[in-house]
Parts: C-alpha cells; sequence; structure tokens
C-alpha cells in the first residue's frame, strides 16, 4: 500500500469532509482514508496497481474541492 497526503482546498465543514471521504473511499484500491478539515488534508493509503494519484486527486477536484 502506498500512503499520501493531499492538500486539499475549500473545505468549510464537517459535510465536506464527509464529501472528500465517500469519494475517496469509493476508489478501487483505497484503504484507510482520514480527512482533516483542521489541517485541509486527507491521508490515504491506496494500492498503486488498482489507483493512482491522479485518480484520487480527480476525484476530490471532481467533488469540488481543490488539490495542491
Ligand atoms: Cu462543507
Amino acid at each position: 500500500m502506498q500512503h499520501i497526503i493531499l492538500n486539499i482546498t475549500g473545505m468549510t465543514c464537517g459535510g465536506c469532509t464527509n464529501s472528500v471521504t465517500r469519494v475517496l473511499s469509493a476508489l478501487p484500491g483505497v484503504g484507510k482514508v482520514n480527512v482533516s478539515l483542521e489541517h485541509a488534508n486527507a491521508e490515504v493509503e491506496f494500492d498503486p496497481t488498482k489507483s493512482s494519484i491522479e485518480a484520487l486527486k480527480q476525484a476530490i477536484e471532481t467533488a469540488g474541492f481543490e488539490v495542491s
């Protein structure tokens, strides 16, 4: 499993963190997801043979947030 932290712009409440958690968890090969409103980031564990950092970023952006 690969472990990464993505910095996310635009999350303002618990509903936002829930949305991000949901879209990331729905991706193939994604294990543990921990989205922090306070730190404006998402810690994600994923299987690099099933998903990619690009796919994770794409999912977050599709949900309406920005990844830096
Ligand atoms: Cu919100």
